[in-house]
């Protein structure tokens, strides 16, 4: 069956791409596309050319699984050129989304007519790369430098009605987008000119030097972004044929890169994750409804996830003035989103009107679903569930979000374990993509299976843990803490620690994060074990705890801040209190802290992979992009030479 086909209605041929499950630009589908262009210029019965797409999606872009292979004919800006240049007009009929290649492709269109929901964009900088088949030459052309460098450089898509100001595409088409497609090509049109015929919008250098700063800001290590913004730079400044050389030329090159290979590791990896292969088949617990216990900053934050996909949810709290503050929690986080733009105040009323709050257990009579997020203290949890598997339903799945308890003790005693999981959400659990699934070795494969389709539901990116301290996440986080105290202890500076791994490419590094989130979350945890009887050596960051230094919360804690200001300031009274904990003496560039500090992380990635607590690296990859900042654009501390397993 050929992925391209055409179909002729009076003087309008519709040329069909059909290559589930995103009409990738493949090979065959490029061929499809150049024969269509010959065939139909040599029909004299044909005055214009619809191209639409089967399936749920226009062009998603090219196919990213051919990126490891050399390119083969017919080149994606031959395709779009020849359309471009075609004898008949070419009408893009939009809708899903057009991305990359896809876009291009509209691009080399006269005219491009989308769907209202449709989006279209240029995400190849996601991936490390830059447009390679005339996006950032033709876009410029289209709408604008800034509107251009805005698409390119974040990779972010727009919607239709935004693309439409924005001049990217003509016309929003309700009802049949392929009828409303061919009436439009009947029409007498007014052609305009092809987009490598128009002249280039300039701007004065200075847009391209402040541009130029603010990315390299943003991106911190990563190559892609600054290389478009130079792509745009040379389609403002030369001539098309010039501009689109230099684009293809920089994409061949970074389509090679190490951080290409990587963004495509994770791209594949965060496809993958959401259907593991061992569940697929396995039949899925109903999830029409849900309840939360707990309602503060976790319990609130789960609820909120679970009503952003659609779900009701009851709000249990301990007493009526708990309730009361658990609802003004989640009213927050919709007043929040109200405020960045993401929900009307109208979603946000309705966000709000699927939660019941109460007291009552029995409320949960009939629940499919039940987060436990209450303090975490186990007699707490296990009050909790004692209740449940009184009130809630044999086959209602429970689970906890514990993050340090095993979750076998919290579930001891309860009827129907197999109907208990651990879900570890992140804070904020409305925003982090990260959810571990921590299964019982009693956890059914059915209620496994459902915690993923909860996952799927709510956007995350679930990973299946197994059962130790701290699970995969929160495991490696002590390593890191553990190689960075390390690296102090042997005299390395602390703000030297931190610079480096900024400079790696996370937001912040461990002692900054540690000053941000307080100091005495992993002090009490480690306390906790204490008590029970381990031997936990102290640790430098015991030692500033318990002379007070929480973190910016207690005006200090590995830096000192001034009162009212954010910025960390080494501190002379951290040196005196560690003073007598340092062996002055190693010095380390900045790759060095790096490579010792990721490689920690990497070993304690091998170590959870041989005990069967990860299930594979990529997992162990999306775990530290998704809930820990890792950046994204090096893989993960498992990608490539770092990990020596499969
Ligand atoms: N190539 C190959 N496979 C792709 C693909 C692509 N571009 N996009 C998606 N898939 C697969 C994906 O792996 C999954 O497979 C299935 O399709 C459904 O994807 C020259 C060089 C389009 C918004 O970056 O953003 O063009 O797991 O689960 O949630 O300048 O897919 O089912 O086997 O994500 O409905 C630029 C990437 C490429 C778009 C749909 N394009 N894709 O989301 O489905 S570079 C992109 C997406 C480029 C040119 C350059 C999303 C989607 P499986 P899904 P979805």
């Amino acid at each position: 069956m050929s992925v391209v086909t055409i179909a002729r209605q009076g003087t309008i041929a519709v040329v069909t791409i059909d290559n589930p499950p995103v009409n990738a630009l493949s090979q065959a589908v490029r061929q499809g596309l150049v024969d269509a262009v010959s065939a139909l210029d040599g029909d004299p019965h044909i005055s214009a050319v619809v191209l639409v797409c089967a399936g749920r999606t226009f062009i998603a872009g090219a196919d990213v699984s051919e990126f490891d292979k050399p390119p083969q004919p017919p080149h994606l800006p031959d395709v779009v050129s020849a359309i471009e240049l075609a004898a008949k007009p070419w009408i893009a009929a939009i809708h899903g989304s057009a991305l990359g290649g896809g876009f291009e492709v509209a691009l080399g269109c006269r005219f491009r007519l989308a769907t209202a929901d449709a989006s279209v964009g240029l995400p190849e900088v996601t991936l490390g790369i830059v447009p390679g088949a005339g996006g950032t030459v033709r876009t410029l052309r289209l709408a604008g430098v800034e509107a251009a460098v805005d698409l390119v450089t974040t990779g972010k898509p727009v919607r239709a009605p935004r693309a439409l100001e924005l001049g990217l595409i003509d016309r929003i088409v309700e009802g049949d987008l392929r009828a409303a497609a061919i009436a439009f090509a009947g029409d007498a049109l007014a052609l305009p000119q092809p987009l490598s015929l128009r002249p280039a919008p300039t701007v004065p250098d200075a847009f391209w030097m402040e541009t130029e700063a603010a990315i390299a800001k943003r991106a911190r290590g990563e190559v892609a972004p600054l290389r478009a913004l130079a792509c745009l730079r040379r389609a403002s400044e030369t001539d098309f044929a010039a501009a689109l050389q230099f684009e293809r030329a920089t994409f061949l090159e970074l389509r090679a890169s190490e951080q290409a290979a990587a963004l495509r590791h994770v791209f594949f990896a965060e496809r993958a994750a959401p259907r593991p292969a061992g569940l697929s088949g396995v039949q899925v617990l109903p999830l029409r409804n849900t309840a939360v216990i707990g309602g503060g900053t976790m319990g609130a934050g789960i609820a909120a996830a679970l009503r952003d996909a659609g779900l009701p949810v009851i709000l249990i709290e301990r007493d009526d003035a708990a309730v009361e503050r658990g609802i003004a929690n989640l009213r927050d986080i919709f007043a929040g989103a109200v405020k960045r733009g993401r929900l009307t105040e109208a979603a946000a009323e309705a966000r709000l009107a699927g939660v019941t709050g109460s007291t009552d257990y029995a409320a949960l009579a009939d629940t499919d679903l039940v987060i436990e997020a209450v303090f975490e203290e186990l007699s707490v949890k296990r009050q909790v569930f004692e209740q449940l598997g009184r009130v809630c339903r044999p086959d209602a799945v429970l689970a906890t979000n514990t993050s340090y308890l095993d979750p076998r003790a919290i579930a001891e005693g309860l009827p129907n374990p197999g109907r208990f999981i651990g879900l570890h959400f992140f804070s904020p659990a409305n925003v982090m993509k990260l959810l571990e699934i921590v299964p019982t070795p009693q956890t059914a494969e059915q209620t496994l299976a459902t915690g993923f389709a909860l996952g799927r539901m709510l956007g995350k990116v679930p990973v299946r843990a197994g059962i130790c301290e701290g699970f995969i996440g929160n495991r490696i986080l002590k390593r890191y803490r553990a190689e960075a105290e390390a690296l102090v202890g042997q005299g390395v500076a602390i703000a030297a620690v931190d610079a480096a791994m900024r400079g790696y490419g996370f937001a912040m590094g461990p002692f900054e994060a540690q000053d941000l989130g307080g100091l005495d979350i992993a002090f009490l945890q480690r306390e906790g074990v204490r008590a029970a009887g381990q031997d936990v050596p102290e640790t430098l960051g015991d030692i500033l705890v318990r002379a007070g230094r929480k973190g910016q919360k207690t005006g200090g804690g590995w830096y000192d801040y001034k009162p009212g200001d954010r910025r960390p300031v080494p501190s002379e009274e951290v040196a005196r209190l560690l003073g007598a904990r340092i062996e002055p003496g190693l010095a380390l560039d900045a790759e060095a802290i790096a490579d010792r500090l990721v490689g920690a992380m990497a070993r304690e990635g091998e170590a959870i992979l041989s005990e069967g607590i990860a299930e594979k690296t990529s997992d162990i990859d999306l775990v530290e992009i998704h809930g820990y900042g890792f950046p994204r654009w090096r893989g993960g501390p498992m990608f490539g030479t770092r990990s020596t397993s499969t």
